[in-house]
C-alpha cells in the first residue's frame, strides 16, 4: 500500500492553522483507508531554534493529544514522535551530503525565519529541509499532507529523491506528491491578513489556539481586523480584501462547505454579524476536541505508551530502508 507521511513541530501549541491546513487533512486520509499513514511530532525541528526542554516535552505531549483529540486513531495510523526514530536522524545526515547549499539558501522560510541575523541563525535550522525530505523518504512515502507554506520544502524533498537516485544510479526513492487542498490551506493572521497565521506568532490574538476556550474564541474573532464593506455573494468580490477572504475561508472550511456556498447565504450581511457566526461554528467544532486534550493531558502516560508503541512500529519500515540506503552508499555494516 502506497504510505502518507506528514509532521508537525512541537514549537508551540496547535493553531487552527495546524488544525484546518493539516491535521483535517490527515484525519480524512487515515480515514479514506487507501494509504498506510504515518503522523510525526517533528520535534528535531523544532529545536532549529531555541525550545526550553521542560516546554519542548510538554508541547510534544500535547501535540500528541491534540492529533489523537482531532480523530488521529493510533491503531489506524503510526503515530510517532521524530527522535524515537533515529532513522530520520541518520538518513538527514546522507541527505546532508546529497542536498546543496544553494538548494538552501533558497528556501523562502529559511530567509523569513532567518531574517538579518543569518549568521546568528543555527546550522540546523538552514539544514532543516533536507531532515524533512529524509522523514518522508525513510518511509518511501508518495503522498505528504500540508499547507500551502511547505510547497518548497516539499520540491525539495523531490530533488534530493532524484539527485541521489541519479548520483548512485539507483530508482530508489520515489518521487513525493504534495497534498495540498481545501478552503484552507493558507489560514492567516487574525491581525493581519497577509501574514500566515502561527503558533511562534508573539501576538496571541492573530491566532486561535486548539486549547482556547469558548470566550477566548469569540472574544479573537470579535476583534479580528475585517473591513467595513458587507460580505459579497462570491468568491470574485473577495479579491484585494485578505482579511475578509480569511475569515470567509475559515469559516466555510470549519463547516466543509465551499466558500461561493457560503458567500450565497451570507451576502450583504456586515461583518459584526458573521464573526459571531464564526464564533459559534469555530466553538461548536474546536471545544470538543480541547476538552479532549485536556483529559489526555492528565496523565500522560497513556501519550508515552502510545508514541513508543508508534516507534516501534515505524522502525520496521525505517530500519530496513535505511540499511539499504547504507548499502548503496557504500557503508560497510
Ligand atoms: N496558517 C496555516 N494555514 C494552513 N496550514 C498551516 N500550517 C501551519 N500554519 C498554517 C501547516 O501545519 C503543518 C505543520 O506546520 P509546522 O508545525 O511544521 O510549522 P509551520 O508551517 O512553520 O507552522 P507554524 O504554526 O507557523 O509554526 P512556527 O511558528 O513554529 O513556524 C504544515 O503542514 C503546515 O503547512
Amino acid at each position: 500500500t502506497p504510505r502518507v507521511f506528514s509532521g508537525i513541530q512541537p514549537s508551540g501549541g496547535l493553531t487552527l492553522g495546524n488544525y484546518l491546513g493539516a491535521i483535517t487533512k490527515f484525519v480524512d486520509m487515515q480515514n479514506a483507508g487507501t494509504h498506510e499513514t504515518i503522523y510525526c511530532m517533528v520535534d528535531l525541528h523544532a529545536i532549529t531554534v531555541w525550545q526550553d526542554p521542560a516546554t519542548l516535552r510538554h508541547n510534544t505531549r500535547e501535540l500528541c493529544a491534540g492529533f489523537l483529540a482531532s480523530g488521529i486513531d493510533p491503531e489506524k495510523s503510526i503515530l510517532i514522535n521524530q527522535s524515537q526514530v533515529p532513522e530520520h536522524a541518520q538518513l538527514g545526515w546522507i541527505f546532508n551530503c546529497v542536498a546543496r547549499m544553494g538548494w538552501m539558501g533558497r528556501m523562502t522560510q529559511w530567509k523569513d525565519k532567518s531574517g538579518e541575523n543569518a549568521e546568528g541563525a543555527s546550522l540546523g535550522l538552514f539544514a532543516y529541509p533536507a531532515l524533512m525530505a529524509a522523514d518522508i523518504l525513510v518511509y518511501h512515502a508518495t503522498h505528504v499532507p500540508v499547507g500551502d507554506d511547505q510547497k518548497q520544502h516539499l520540491e525539495l524533498t523531490r530533488d534530493v529523491a532524484t539527485k541521489f537516485n541519479h548520483d548512485y544510479g539507483v530508482d530508489f526513492f520515489p518521487i513525493t506528491e504534495p497534498v495540498i487542498e481545501g478552503a484552507a490551506t493558507r489560514v492567516m493572521s487574525l491581525r493581519d491578513g497577509t501574514k500566515k497565521m502561527s503558533k511562534s506568532d508573539p501576538v496571541d490574538a492573530s491566532r486561535i489556539n486548539l486549547t482556547d476556550d469558548a470566550d477566548a474564541i469569540a472574544k479573537k474573532f470579535r476583534k479580528a481586523k475585517t473591513d467595513p464593506d458587507p460580505l459579497p455573494g462570491s468568491a470574485a468580490g473577495l479579491e484585494g480584501r485578505p482579511d475578509a477572504r480569511n475569515l470567509v475561508n475559515i469559516y466555510a472550511a470549519l463547516a466543509g462547505r465551499s466558500v461561493d456556498d457560503v458567500l450565497a447565504e451570507q451576502e450583504g450581511k456586515m461583518f459584526g454579524y458573521f464573526k459571531q457566526e464564526l464564533a459559534d461554528l469555530a466553538v461548536e467544532k474546536l471545544s470538543p476536541i480541547s476538552g479532549e486534550m485536556s483529559r489526555l493531558m492528565q496523565d500522560t502516560s497513556e501519550i508515552d505508551r502510545i508514541l513508543s508503541r508508534g516507534a516501534e512500529r515505524a522502525r520496521e519500515i525505517t530500519v530496513p530502508i535505511l540499511e539499504r540506503v547504507y548499502d548503496i552508499v557504500g557503508m560497510v555494516r
